[in-house]
């Protein structure tokens, strides 16, 4: 029985996914190389310093250890500028329905994200308070697919991994969620992810109890 949601935050609580890739891009065009929709697919969920190895990589660009901390940390503060100039607008729709009806079932909800910025991007769009636990990149050592996260959101919250659901828009996040023994729901298209249990464009117009019985 699902007793806990575990929520990733970049894609599906906010489309801060947007932000990552036009800081990466604007990385990647200053070292002479571009990147396309279709290889930031594969940056999702990825930590910070295993998405700019991945993005060096495919440029062919080697540099030292402390070229690339110093490039990883001027990514983050082009993202953090646009971080910064976020507003409750930009909570994706049906994200707040969700949370309400988490709460109404009784239900508790932590953050599972790769993030180490989530506590600034909840407290910018104001959900904050409504997390039970948060564990983000900030907790854990090992990038999604690994389970690791998702274990610790669950320990957070008191529960066993198999009594947790996971929301997640990357197929990573999606392969550490079942690496976890949970279920995941994918939001995002059958072909960008054709791991998760179920498929949601968003949670408008959904009902909560009816996907935990579809999902059980
Ligand atoms: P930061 P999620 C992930 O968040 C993003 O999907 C990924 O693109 C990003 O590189 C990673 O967080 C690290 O983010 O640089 O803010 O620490 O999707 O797991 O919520
Ligand atoms: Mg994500």
């Amino acid at each position: 029985m699902i007793k806990g949601i575990l929520f990733d935050l970049d894609g599906v609580i906010v489309d801060t996914a947007v932000y990552h890739y036009s800081a990466w891009r604007r990385m990647a065009n200053e070292l002479g190389f571009d990147i396309d929709e279709e290889f930031n697919e594969t940056l999702k969920g990825i930590s910070r310093m295993d998405s700019i190895d991945r993005i060096l990589e495919k440029g062919g660009v080697t540099l030292s250890k402390e070229e690339i901390l110093k490039l990883a940390t001027k990514k983050n503060e082009w993202y953090l500028e646009m971080v910064e100039k976020m507003t409750t607008d930009e909570i994706l729709p049906g994200i707040e329905t969700v949370i309400g009806q988490i709460k109404d079932l009784g239900l508790k909800m932590s953050l599972g994200s790769a993030s180490k910025n989530s506590p600034a991007i909840l407290n910018k769009i104001g959900l904050m308070d409504k997390f039970d636990a948060i564990v983000d990149g900030n907790s854990v050592t090992k990038s999604k697919p690994d389970p690791e996260v998702f274990i610790k959101g669950a320990e957070a919250l008191g529960l066993k991994n198999e009594e947790c659901l996971v929301i997640e828009d990357a197929f990573a996040g999606i392969e550490a969620a079942h690496a976890a023994g949970m279920k995941a729901i994918g939001i995002g298209s059958k072909e960008n992810l054709p791991n998760a249990d179920m498929n949601l464009s968003s949670f408008e117009g959904e009902s909560l109890n009816d996907i935990l019985k579809a999902l059980a």
